[in-house]
């Protein structure tokens, strides 16, 4: 990443500027890159409201409504947040595609996307403060409470889908979100227009559980929710389709189903590497104790995820 010049603050153009980060932040493997206000997110209150007043929050205590309301709650000094688009899949990653193997979502095939995009949004602020002396900024990569897919359609990106994922039109949905709050003003992209779903509803259709209704879903009956986040027993159709569709950690269904990821953007092999064994062990074979466990999701995402939750998880598919 060129670091350049140190430029006195007085001869800053934010214009140049702006590029010179977009340009980084591509250069740094994200595929799109745009700048949006962190204004409080009046629209979306009110959705975010009716959301948490109907307990879908419940199995997810971490979110906090009042803190997604506005990007400035989590920090006073953001005035302008980069979002980039980081994809992730490769052609090769088909979950459950090697003979009796369950089904593991695209994102966790590589190693963990946390320690992949954090280090480059670092380096980026770090390359953006040798050039505008002064500057502070925050990298976010999807733990904090932000909304980080308004904030991505606020920069332009692309829309949130009816699925409730961001997708970067005609690159599709397979990217995960970084975003770089900046304690300046910078000039901002357009916002996306209006959602480009129009009468398509083949994620809805595609959801074995009816996790969705249109652009929102109900974690409580989101596979991902059961194999990943919560502990808790999830009802007896949960399990059922657990069983029947073989995603042992995340889902990708919703997203297979759109149409926008016919031709998706592909991410870059040589950050994503090869499966784990994970992926292609035939599920007999799969990992029960903990130290197999913890050697095996050394590095990657599922780490977050305890070695008795995984063993529940295959209990409830393979019923053993
Ligand atoms: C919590 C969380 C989850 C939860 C809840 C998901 C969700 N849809 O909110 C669970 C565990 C289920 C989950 C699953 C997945 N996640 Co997740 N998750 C997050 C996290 C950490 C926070 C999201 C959040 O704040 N949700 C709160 C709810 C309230 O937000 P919301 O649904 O957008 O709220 C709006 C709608 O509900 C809408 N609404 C409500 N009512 C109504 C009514 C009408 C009429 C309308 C129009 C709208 C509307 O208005 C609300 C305000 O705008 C983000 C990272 C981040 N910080 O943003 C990653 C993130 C969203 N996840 C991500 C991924 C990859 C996934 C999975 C694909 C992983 C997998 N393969 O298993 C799945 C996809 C499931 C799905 N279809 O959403 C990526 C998505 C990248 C992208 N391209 O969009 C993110 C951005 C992480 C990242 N940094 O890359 N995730």
């Amino acid at each position: 990443m060129g670091g350049g010049l140190r430029v006195p603050v007085e001869h800053l153009d934010p214009l140049a500027f702006k590029a010179w980060l977009r340009a980084e932040a591509l250069a740094a493997g994200f595929a799109r890159a745009g700048f949006a206000p962190c204004d409080p997110f009046v629209e979306e209150a009110e959705h975010l409201q009716t959301w948490f007043q109907e307990g879908r929050g419940t199995l997810l205590p971490y979110l906090d409504p009042g803190a997604l309301r506005d990007p400035k709650l989590l920090w006073p000094q953001a005035r302008t947040a980069l979002v980039g688009f980081f994809p992730y899949a490769r052609p090769e990653a088909v979950p459950g595609a090697a003979p009796g193997s369950l089904k593991l979502s695209r994102y966790l095939w590589g190693p963990d996307y946390h320690m992949i995009l954090k280090p480059r949004l670092t380096r980026l602020l770090e390359a953006a403060q040798a050039r505008w002396p002064g500057l502070e900024g925050r990298v976010c990569v999807d733990t904090a409470p932000l909304l980080e897919r308004q904030l991505a359609a606020r920069a332009g990106l692309g829309w949130q889908g009816k699925h409730t994922l961001l997708i970067a039109g005609k690159d599709g949905s397979w990217g995960f979100l970084g975003v770089l709050l900046l304690s300046v003003y910078l000039p901002l992209d357009e916002p996306f227009g209006p959602d480009q779903c129009g009468t398509c509803v083949a994620c809805l259709e595609a959801c074995p559980t009816g996790a969705l209704e249109p652009f929102r879903l109900d974690p409580a009956r989101c596979l991902t929710t059961y194999s990943i986040e919560t502990e808790a027993e999830p009802p007896v159709e949960i399990v059922a389709a657990l069983a029947d569709s073989r995603w042992a950690a995340g889902c990708d269904i919703c997203q297979e189903a759109c149409p926008w990821n016919r031709a998706p953007i592909w991410g870059d092999p040589t950050l994503w590497g090869g499966p784990s064994p994970l992926h292609t062990r035939s599920a007999e074979d799969l990992p029960r104790g903990a130290a197999q466990w913890r050697k095996l999701t050394r590095r990657t995402a599922l780490r977050r995820v305890r070695d008795r939750h995984w063993r529940a998880t295959l209990t409830r598919i393979l019923g053993l």
